[in-house]
């Protein structure tokens, strides 16, 4: 008989010791967060009900108005986080600036702050495939008590104390790290229970993976294109396989199981490409990092980026350690 999983609660009290400053505040905001995703999880499965319970901007039967689903999940975390009085500020994908909580509240003596993808890859909401929820933690660098400044989120990757994702996938999982390695929780809709269900999860060093939307191919540096032909050769272990969701999440979360790379280069039209640094590319660097993979801009370490704005944008290749080095040498 097999034993027991351990729940993600238990899995968070059991490895509170071993976060670097212990007073059991990360894992108050881990289980908020925890939270927040179920919620906005039960919602991202009732989206093919749309048609018939309402659209956004229309009132729902209780005349309460229907929201659009991102604006939801942003909605709903912040709320969460805010109210549960966890963190110092928020910034979020989906807000123009950071927010400041309780910045008038000197009894603030939270330490963190949090940055937010609340759903990524939204476009595939209508289409019945998978989003994500991104998120990423830091220290604020400014004195505890006093409001938060922009400096606070402004922080170079390897500053992160913890990240992770949710999937809203065929199941919905939870997948975090605090810097000791990457732990994947399963959520039991029927209990609303997330369970450890895949512990210390590792990129393969190498793959047969590629994503990237291939349609901006003409768009493409000569050295990405290359490295897609690279990909296409008949040599070794090549041809690859193509593969691309169009949700980071999900190929990032693909990938890592199966060993891949996901690139998603700049282009003619946006030299920085799509992603921004922020809320999508230092999480998910953080994650691949310790799961043993690598994440770079094709030339440089995503986390040794020094951010200059909130949503900077960076061309971003992440993936199994030898794949991204191998694209590196193209670039
Ligand atoms: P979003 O934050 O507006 O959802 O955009 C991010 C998403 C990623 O999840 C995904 O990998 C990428 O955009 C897909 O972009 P494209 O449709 O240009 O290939
Ligand atoms: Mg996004």
């Amino acid at each position: 008989m097999t034993s027991t999983p351990k729940t993600l609660g238990e899995f968070i009290i059991e490895n509170q010791s071993s976060f670097k400053y212990t007073s059991g505040e990360l894992s108050r905001l881990i289980n908020s967060i925890r939270l927040a995703a179920k919620v906005v999880n039960h919602e991202v499965n009732k989206a093919g009900l749309v048609d018939i319970i309402g659209n956004a901007g229309d009132t729902n039967i209780q005349g309460e108005d229907q929201q659009k689903l991102d604006v939801y999940a942003n909605n709903k975390f912040i709320q969460t986080l805010t109210k549960r009085n966890i963190v110092c500020g928020i910034a979020s994908e989906e807000e123009d600036d950071f927010i400041s909580i309780n910045s008038q509240d000197t009894n603030n003596q939270n330490k963190y702050v949090v940055l937010i993808d609340p759903l990524d890859g939204s476009s595939n909401i209508d289409v019945n495939v998978s989003v994500g929820t991104i998120f990423s933690i830091y220290r604020r660098v400014t004195p505890v008590g006093t409001p938060v400044t922009i400096e606070d989120f402004l922080q170079k990757g390897s500053d992160q104390v913890a990240a992770g994702y949710v999937v809203y996938g065929t199941s919905t999982m939870l997948v975090y790290t605090t810097g000791h390695g990457v732990n994947g929780f399963t959520l039991n809709p029927a209990i609303g229970t997330f369970y450890l269900s895949h512990p210390n999860m590792t990129f393969p060093e190498n793959g047969n993976i590629y994503s990237v939307n291939e349609g901006n191919y003409i768009h493409f540096p000569q050295g990405v294109k290359n490295y897609i032909k690279y990909c296409q050769e008949e040599e070794g272990d090549r041809p690859y396989t193509s593969r691309y969701i169009g949700s980071l999440v999900s190929d990032f979360h693909r990938n890592m199981i199966k060993g891949g790379i996901y690139f998603y280069p700049q282009t003619s039209k946006d030299k920085n490409g799509k992603l921004r640094l922020l809320y999508e590319c230092n999480p998910m660097a953080f994650i691949a990092e310790q799961a043993n993979g690598k994440a770079s801009d094709g030339k440089n370490r995503i986390m040794d980026i020094k951010p200059t704005e909130l949503h900077e944008r960076v061309p971003f290749f992440c993936g199994s350690k030898n794949m991204v080095e191998k694209a590196e040498t193209f670039m």
